[in-house]
């Protein structure tokens, strides 16, 4: 059961060594935040003995590595996770027991590294954590942003955005590694000198240069001893002036180098499924790919391999495109750093990069002018001018005469550097993350690069470690799974939960699983009565939307159906409804207004339901504040419903739909992204699906749309529910508050598509499924049943599966066994 290295004694007496070590205190004195502390540099201790040997084993066995490129990586809270994946989570909880001290509190201690914005940074985290535990050597490489997402408070119904500092109290799992930093240049020009041979050489002068110095922090596999890195690049300003001289200017220069490296990781840009174009977003992105490459190049060196074995030894994936400059930057490395000729180092440059795309929303394709582009990165630039060029020579060799495709699929048009393009031009292997949207990828977005080149393209669906997900954040669910499998083996190998489908007849089992559900319904109802003083009655059906706030996700359906039912309660008060508890959760990018507003609305909707009398309770709604990776563990253990309604064709898997349904929550969707092969795992009856399909989608957009005031003069219901948005009734009287939502689904004033993401041509689908989930929610064991069954079907979505599959597709590495020595 236990991993034996740890001693209970020895680990009780480190924490006290801790405590007086950092603080002079013992642990009667000690703060829940200083014991947080002292606890995780005990575990830290442990966790370094297996690190170094991990490295040992990595190198002994020449292993290729996978370098994972990312921008964002959402890891949480590492505390608790890493005991559960030592396997000493019961251990330490009993260790610290016996010293008065109780670990659920010191968890919460931990300020959640929020590295990420949502699902795309999540993902990155989850495949950190099975490449670990299938014993596959890798390396995420991103950036130690000192400001992560923001916090969000909600006041008067409005998200207010509070910074994110969360190295406040320093991070006690990460190292740091001055030994490894590294050079980065911006700006400045290029000189061309020749040699004697008359070979060119550039020559970037007059930059300004930034140091890019790496904390590692340490990422354990599940029961195998085996630590794998997530490195993580911090800028610091290059301070090479004399103390003794600094009224010569120098230090003014050496104050201005500060300001330039300070900013560079200053803060994650808080954007989903959206690229700003700024300046420093550019600069984030070459600071942490050229410090990575530079020292992946280093470490292949050292390791005693030479440059031309790259491919043999290194992958690098590009995690959407803010990674992609990867690409450039490699091939100036080899052909002006090491000398190797132009198709040498393509031809290593295209086995060693592969990309993920991780959206066909149009607005998140990151395209940088041009002019910004070369005056930051001049010589990035040149090389992908010439990259361009040949892709170029090649598009016309293939298609002769046609401009348009040269037009449609080139690197620079139009003055901008498409980074996707680049992305598919230069790697080996292109995915999507779920059948659906590569599907979509291959067939419309990305057409024009399948037909030429289909052998790149392939699918990866998602997947989330259960882990977290499961392990530690559903205790309960896992003890009972643990105990009807008769194994914990589950934790690696999550097909297994399908042996769990017999007992979908047997009601006993069926009472013990809606009893757990009902568990963690009261945990969740405690930390809703805490933080927004709302009393919710567990007996009520919890209806969850938590997520990112876009429009595509339609937040905006989910509360216009609360307000429809919330209207019939009133107009007919002798039909029964039963008993609802709206909970969202969701974070608006800072600069998007149509969010921001679609919260206040969410947020006046529950000021008003939960004020009503008249309605005894049967409704409520409820908005968590501050939706992140740590209360979404709780929030996916008591879930009944999962809302995963985005416009058809829209979200490209997601990945929040997984995590419900290993907690034994019923999906209600659209068929969209992953939510189409959830249904297919758990069959149409035990989910809830309406909605446009996505080829309807795309042909209504070819065609300009719809025209919604047909269903807004049809149906009356919806029709009063629009109004309400222009009547006052949720905006204390203020009838403009709502003004904008109503205009973009009725008659945009910005002359875009109205209702561009078919909510009112998807109402009356979805409130028929409403109902369904109403009537089958009555049926106790007719729900049970659906709940168990989607537990018992969610195998296919751990994260361990898509891991194997990227190794065996695209990554092709082995897994090595750290022994004990
Ligand atoms: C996203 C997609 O929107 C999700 O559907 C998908 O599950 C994840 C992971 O593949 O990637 N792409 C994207 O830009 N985000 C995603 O969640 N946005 C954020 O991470 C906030």
């Amino acid at each position: 059961m236990f991993d034996t290295r740890f001693d209970k004694k020895k680990f009780q007496t480190e924490i006290q060594e801790n405590l007086k070590n950092l603080f002079r205190k013992s642990v009667e004195d000690a703060s829940s935040q200083e014991l947080f502390q002292a606890v995780s540099f005990a575990v830290k201790e442990v966790i370094m003995d297996d690190w170094m040997k991990t490295k040992k084993t990595e190198k002994k066995e020449e292993s290729k590595v996978v370098v994972y490129l990312s921008m964002e990586f959402l890891v949480g809270r590492a505390l608790g996770n890493n005991l559960i994946n030592m396997k000493n989570y019961k251990m330490v909880e009993e260790a610290l027991d016996e010293l008065g001290v109780d670990l659920n509190a010191l968890e919460d201690e931990e300020r959640d590294p929020a590295l990420g914005n949502g699902g795309l940074g999540r993902l990155a985290a989850c495949f950190l954590d099975s490449l670990a535990t299938l014993g596959y050597p890798a390396y995420g490489c991103g950036i130690r942003y000192r400001y992560g997402m923001f916090r969000q408070k909600i006041e008067e119904g409005y998200q207010k955005e509070i910074p994110d500092d969360w190295l406040m109290n320093g991070y006690p799992f990460e190292l740091r590694r001055p030994e490894y930093t590294q050079e980065v240049r911006f700006g400045g020009n290029i000189r061309v000198e020749h040699d004697e041979f008359n070979n060119a050489k550039f020559i970037q002068e007059n930059y300004q240069s930034v140091n890019a110095v790496l904390y590692e922090i340490p990422i354990i596999g599940y029961n195998n001893h085996m630590v794998n890195s997530l490195c993580v690049w911090d800028a610091e300003p290059i301070v090479n002036f004399r103390l003794d001289s600094f009224d010569s200017g120098d230090y003014y220069k050496a104050v201005e180098q500060e300001n330039v490296a300070r900013n560079i990781v200053d803060v994650l840009y808080p954007n989903d499924n959206h690229y700003a174009g700024k300046e420093l977003r550019l600069k984030q992105q070459y600071f942490f790919i050229s410090a990575s490459l530079q020292s992946a190049l280093k470490a292949l060196k050292e390791r005693g391999y030479a440059v031309k074995e790259m491919d043999k030894k290194i992958i690098f994936q590009m995690n959407d495109t803010h990674p992609t400059v990867a690409v450039a930057e490699l091939m100036r490395l080899l052909v002006d750093e090491e000398g190797l000729s132009w198709e040498e180092a393509w031809g290593i440059t295209s086995k060693c990069c592969a990309y993920t795309n991780h959206t066909i929303m149009s607005e998140a394709l990151e395209k940088w002018p041009i002019d910004l582009f070369s005056r930051l990165l001049p010589r990035i630039y040149q090389i992908i001018q010439e990259i361009d060029r040949r892709f170029v020579e090649q598009i016309h060799q293939r298609y002769p005469g046609n401009e348009e495709k040269v037009r449609r699929m080139s690197i620079l048009c139009d003055g901008q550097v498409r980074m996707a393009h680049l992305a598919i031009a230069a790697a080996f292997s292109v995915n999507g993350v779920a059948r659906l949207h590569t599907e979509i990828l291959k067939h419309q977005e990305l057409k024009d690069f399948y037909e030429m080149m289909p052998e790149k393209f392939n699918n990866k669906t998602n997947g989330v470690t259960q882990r977290r997900f499961l392990l530690h954040a559903n205790p309960e669910l896992s003890n009972w799974i643990t105990d009807k499998l008769g194994t914990e083996d589950f934790a690696t190998n999550l097909e297994l939960l399908e042996n769990l489908k017999p007992l979908a007849d047997n009601d006993n089992a069926l009472s013990e699983f809606m009893g757990i559900k009902r568990k963690n319904k009261e945990r969740l109802a405690a930390y809703i009565k805490k933080h927004n003083n709302i009393e919710v009655d567990v007996d009520s059906i919890f209806d969850v939307q938590v997520k990112r706030l876009h429009e595509y996700k339609r937040q905006l359906l989910n509360i216009l159906h609360v307000m429809y039912v919330y209207n019939q309660m009133k107009e007919h008060p002798e039909k029964s409804y039963y008993k609802r508890t709206y909970i969202f959760g969701a974070k608006a990018s800072a600069g998007y207004t149509r969010a921001k507003e679609i919260i206040k609305l969410i947020n006046s909707v529950a000021e008003v339901v939960n004020n009503d009398r008249s309605i005894n309770g049967k409704l409520k709604v409820v908005f968590i504040e501050d939706y992140r990776v740590s209360n979404a563990e709780i929030i996916f253990a008591a879930a009944d419903v999962s809302e995963q309604i985005s416009t058809a064709s829209k979200e490209a898997s997601g990945t929040g739909n997984m995590k419900f349904m290993m907690n034994g929550a019923v999906t209600l969707g659209t068929m969209d992204g992953a939510n189409v092969e959830i249904v297919e795992e758990v069959g149409r009856e035990n989910a809830f699906i309406f909605g446009l399909s996505s080829e309807e989608v795309i042909h209504f957009e070819k065609n300009g749309g719809y025209n919604p005031w047909d269903i807004y003069n049809q149906d009356q219901d919806i029709r009063k529910v629009l109004d309400q948005l222009v009547d006052g009734t949720y905006g204390n009287g203020d009838k403009e508050l709502y003004r904008n939502i109503y205009d973009s689904l009725l008659s945009p004033k910005d002359g875009s598509m109205a209702d561009m993401y078919f909510i009112l041509k998807d109402f009356a689908s979805y409130r028929d499924a409403q109902e369904q989930v109403d009537a089958a929610y009555r049926d106790q064991k007719r729900w049970a049943k659906m709940a168990l069954l989607n537990t018992a079907s969610c195998g296919k979505f751990s994260s361990d599966r898509t891991i194997e599959e990227y190794v065996a597709d695209i990554w092709h590495s082995k897994k090595i066994k750290v022994g004990e020595e």
